[in-house]
C-alpha cells in the first residue's frame, strides 16, 4: 500500500469509460418482465435459469420474490414460470406444457431469430454448424431446435473435428454473445475445409455484443488496465476482458462488484478503461467510478463508438395481461432493477 500511495501524487489518473456498455435491449426486457410479473401476479414467480447472467440482478430479483430454478420440474404444477433471455429448446416448452405451467417467454428476440434460422436450415436438410460454447443455455436452446442437424463448434481449435454429410450443404450460425474476431477466425477455418459454407442470412452476434466489443477495442490501446464489470458466467462480459487484452490493454480484470477490485491492480496505472457486460446494471459501474475516484481517478472521459436506441416490447401474454388490468406500459423507457441491494 505504501508504494501505491507514494505514486498517487505523480500519476495523471483518468478513467476511459466505454459507451455503449451495460444493459442491452434483450436484458432490459427480460428483467422488466420478471419485475412486472412480480408486481402484477404477486410473488412467487418462478424463473428457469438465471434470467440474465448477473449476480446482482439475480439477488435483487430473489429478494423481491423471484424463485430461480434449474428446470421446469422444480416448478409446482400450474405455477407461473419465466424463461430466461438466453432462450429454451422446444423440449423445455413441452415440459412446461406437460406441467400446465403458465409461461412467460423472455427469450431475446435476437436469440429467437437464430432459433428460426436453425429451424429453416434444418427443414432444408442442411448440416448446421453452431459456433458457440458447449453448455451455455443459449447454445442448448438453439441446438434443441434441430439436434439431428446441428453440431457445436467451440472455436477454431475444433474445426478439424467437424464431419458433414454433404460439404455443399453446410451453413454456420452462432451464439449471440461471442467474440466477433474469434468467430471470424473459426468461420475462416471452416471455409477452408468447406468452401461452399453458407453464411447466416444476417449477423447472429448481436448489435449489443458487437457494440460493446467495438467500444472496449477503441479505448484499450490507451489503457494500462481495463476493468470489466460482469459475472463469470456471462459470456459477453468474459469476452470483453479478452477483447481488451487483444486490443492492447496492459492488463484486464473482470469483477462482479467494485469491492472485488484490488488496489495493487492499479498501483502503476495512469489510465484505466471501464466497461460492463450486457447483463450489468449501471449502478455497478457507478460504484466502480466512485471507488476509483477515492483512489485519485477523478477524471472520467467517455469513449463512445455507437449510440443505441433499441427497445423490445414485453412478452406478448404478459403485455396482454398488463393491458387488460389497465397498467401503464412504457416499452421505450430505459429500465434498471430497483436499487434495493447493498453490496
Ligand atoms: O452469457 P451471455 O453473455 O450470453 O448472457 P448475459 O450475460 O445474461 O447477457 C445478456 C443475455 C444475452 C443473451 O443473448
Ligand atoms: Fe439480445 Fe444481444 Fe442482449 Fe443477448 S446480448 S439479450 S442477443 S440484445
Amino acid at each position: 500500500m505504501a508504494v501505491f500511495e507514494s505514486k498517487v501524487a505523480t500519476l495523471r489518473k483518468r478513467i476511459l469509460l466505454a459507451a455503449p456498455r451495460g444493459y442491452c435491449a434483450g436484458v432490459d426486457r427480460a428483467v422488466d418482465a420478471v419485475e412486472k410479473a412480480l408486481a402484477h401476479y404477486g410473488a412467487p414467480v418462478y424463473v428457469r435459469k438465471e434470467i440474465v447472467h448477473n449476480k446482482y440482478v439475480v439477488e435483487a430479483l430473489t429478494k423481491r420474490g423471484a424463485i430461480f430454478v434449474s428446470e421446469t420440474d422444480e416448478v409446482p404444477q400450474g405455477a407461473r414460470v419465466v424463461f430466461s433471455a438466453h432462450g429454451v429448446s422446444p423440449a423445455v416448452h413441452e415440459q412446461a406444457a406437460a406441467r400446465h405451467l403458465e409461461t412467460i417467454d423472455a427469450t431475446c428476440p435476437l436469440v429467437t431469430k437464430v432459433h428460426k434460422q436453425a429451424v429453416r436450415f434444418a427443414s432444408s436438410d442442411y448440416d448446421i454448424i453452431l459456433v458457440g460454447h458447449t453448455g451455455h443455455e443459449e447454445v442448448e436452446g438453439t441446438q434443441g431446435e434441430a439436434p439431428d442437424h446441428i453440431q457445436v463448434v467451440n472455436g477454431p481449435h475444433e474445426v478439424d473435428q467437424v464431419e458433414v454429410r454433404d460439404p455443399n450443404k453446410v451453413v454456420w450460425i452462432s451464439q449471440t454473445t461471442l467474440s466477433v474476431d474469434e468467430t471470424m477466425e473459426t468461420v475462416a477455418k471452416l471455409r477452408e475445409r468447406f468452401p461452399a459454407l453458407q453464411d447466416p442470412p444476417s449477423d447472429d452476434i448481436c448489435y449489443a455484443t458487437q457494440n460493446r466489443q467495438a467500444a472496449v477495442k477503441a479505448l484499450a490501446p490507451d489503457c494500462d488496465a481495463v476493468i470489466v464489470v460482469g459475472s463469470g458466467n456471462s459470456s459477453n462480459s468474459v469476452r470483453l476482458k479478452e477483447v481488451a487484452l487483444e486490443a492492447g490493454a496492459g492488463a484486464a480484470y473482470r469483477v462482479d462488484f467494485a469491492s472485488e477490485i484490488h488496489p495493487e491492480w492499479l498501483a502503476d496505472v495512469e489510465t484505466v478503461g471501464l466497461t460492463s457486460g450486457a447483463s450489468v446494471p449501471e449502478i455497478l459501474v457507478r460504484e466502480v467510478i466512485e471507488l476509483l475516484a477515492q483512489w485519485g481517478f477523478e477524471d472520467v472521459q467517455e469513449v463512445r463508438t455507437a449510440t443505441e436506441n433499441i427497445a423490445f416490447s414485453l412478452p406478448k401474454n404478459l403485455r396482454a395481461d398488463l393491458k387488460a388490468a389497465g397498467a401503464e406500459i412504457r416499452p421505450h423507457e430505459r429500465r434498471q432493477p430497483a436499487p434495493d441491494h447493498t453490496c
